[in-house]
């Protein structure tokens, strides 16, 4: 009886938390963040059902076990319970993966920034008044020297590269970020863009984004990547696109 109220109390403190709601999402900058949204909220109402109905259940056999009769149970339950599970699985994953896909797989950017992770900072870069990005090579990496990403004093398509900590994005434009890593796996996370993407070293990974709405952000990595992890977080300023382009042209 005892196990039976602690399910029971259990499943309505999970639905306390859900209506408080102590810690959600902060209100989001792009217009993308509807569908992401739509799409936890519809997973979340399924899990919440399955977890109250399954704990609910539970409650009730435990208030009425009984010996075993040494009969075998009828097995259609478990057949019921296993499809639904499936069906929905599925259909979470079809909803999931159409949203992504419409998200992240459109680009259509003409604006490009670089960015740069490392143990534990984020750089960013843009390519200047010219337009393009000036060579970078590891040999060329000093974090005391002021050259966190490496970039080719000798390139002098790289003199006019901007390298900053903060990344500035025009509101209203779609900019293509391509992710960096100089050593091990780290993560760009910005939650008012309800976007993730882990960054990899030896790979450019593009990533597409679009801020509707003037604003900041928290840019926090979400791959524990050694003992300054948690402070490795930099801010994302979106400007208006005029504001933007005058910063661009005097930083
Ligand atoms: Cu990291």
């Amino acid at each position: 009886m005892l196990l039976a109220f602690i399910l029971v109390l259990l499943t309505v403190g999970g639905w306390g938390i859900f209506f408080l709601r102590p810690a959600w999402f902060p209100v989001s900058i792009t217009s993308d963040a509807t569908a992401w949204d739509h799409q936890f909220g519809t997973t979340l109402w399924v899990c919440a059902a399955i977890f109250t109905a399954a704990q609910l259940l539970l409650a009730w056999v435990v208030i009425r076990r009984k010996r075993s009769t040494g009969k075998s149970e009828p097995k259609w339950p478990e057949y019921v319970w296993t499809g639904v599970t499936a069906i929905l699985f599925f259909a979470l994953a079809i909803g999931g993966s159409r949203g992504w896909a419409k998200i992240r797989t459109q680009i259509s950017a003409v604006e490009t920034i670089e960015v740069y992770a490392h143990q534990f900072a984020w750089s960013f870069r843009y390519p200047g008044p010219d337009g393009r990005f000036g060579k970078t090579s590891i040999d060329f990496v000093s974090d005391s020297g002021g050259n966190p990403i490496g970039l080719d004093p000798k390139d002098p398509r790289g003199a006019d590269d901007i390298v900053t900590a903060t990344l500035r994005v025009p509101v209203g434009r779609p900019v293509l970020l391509v992710l960096h890593s100089r050593d091990v796996i780290h993560d760009f996370f910005v939650r008012e863009l309800r976007t993730k993407q882990d960054v990899v070293p030896g790979m450019e990974i593009p990533l597409e984004i679009k801020v509707d709405t003037p604003g900041q952000g928290e840019i926090a990595c979400a791959e524990l990547c050694g003992l300054g992890h948690s402070q490795m977080r930099s801010l994302l300023i979106a400007l208006p696109a005029d504001e933007f382009d005058r910063w661009k042209k005097q930083p």
